[in-house]
């Protein structure tokens, strides 16, 4: 299928991306970060039907941010520290409630970043996982600890459910298209502090901007 989003995920690639998010000086490419999201929206894709709802969501938001990139002002939107400094100086962004600037980069991209924190626990668990620990208990348990605080019930319902239905930690890992267990997990091993990185300068960007909040 031509649609990348329908593509075969490989980790590999995602790991490719979040590296290639940093500059030298620390900021981080919008294009990017944005990418290493569409590759993990790809392993989201085969996992079912169930995870749609999350996909179609990541997908939305993603696009929002590739709109601004293209869009005439897109060199404003080349790095999260650009963009955020461009739409505060302009008063693009809906601080206390939602305005006229629902979909926001800061907003949007507020939303990825929670999930990073996500990302960044359950690949951890993963990482330290033993044969036998269940993917839906680590994924779970990571979702609690980040995103679930900022989701109504209903969505923690639907998310619950659709753990239920991940594939065994060797099924996952083979999903993951990089060889052994053993390879997976010195991968994961790259990955984690990759992630956590980019995460901690997004992170200590609007913790300066407070811009933790937007609605
Ligand atoms: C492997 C299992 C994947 C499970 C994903 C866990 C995240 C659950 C998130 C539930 C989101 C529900 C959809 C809608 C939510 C929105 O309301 C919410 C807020 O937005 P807004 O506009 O209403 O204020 N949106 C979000 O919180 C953003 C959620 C983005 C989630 C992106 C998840 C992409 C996941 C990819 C699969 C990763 C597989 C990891 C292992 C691979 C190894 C690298």
């Amino acid at each position: 299928m031509a649609d990348s989003e329908n593509q075969k995920f490989c980790l590999q690639e995602v790991l490719e991306s979040f590296k290639s998010c940093l500059s030298p000086e620390k900021e981080i490419y919008i294009e990017h970060y944005v990418s290493g999201w569409r590759g993990l929206v790809k392993l989201l894709n085969s996992l079912g039907s169930l995870f749609g709802f999350i996909s179609k969501d990541a997908v939305s938001k993603t696009q929002i941010l590739m709109n601004y990139l293209k869009s005439e002002n897109g060199p404003h939107y080349a790095t999260v520290q650009s963009m955020v400094k461009f739409e505060l100086d302009n008063e693009l962004v809906d601080v206390d409630k939602k305005g006229i600037y629902p979909e926001s980069g800061c907003r949007t991209l507020l939303r990825l970043h929670r999930a990073l924190r996500w990302l960044q626990l359950f690949l951890e668990r993963l990482r330290t996982s033993k044969e036998d620990d269940k993917t839906s208990v680590m994924c779970r348990d990571a979702y609690n600890e980040s995103l679930a605080q900022h989701h109504p019930w209903l969505i923690r319902k639907s998310a619950g459910m659709a753990f239920y239905s991940l594939p065994v930690r060797l099924a996952f890992f083979e999903v993951m298209n990089v060889g052994t267990p053993e390879q997976v997990v010195d991968v994961l091993g790259k990955a984690v502090p990759l992630l956590c990185e980019v995460y901690q300068i997004t992170e200590e960007l609007y913790q300066k901007h407070n811009l933790h909040d937007l609605p």
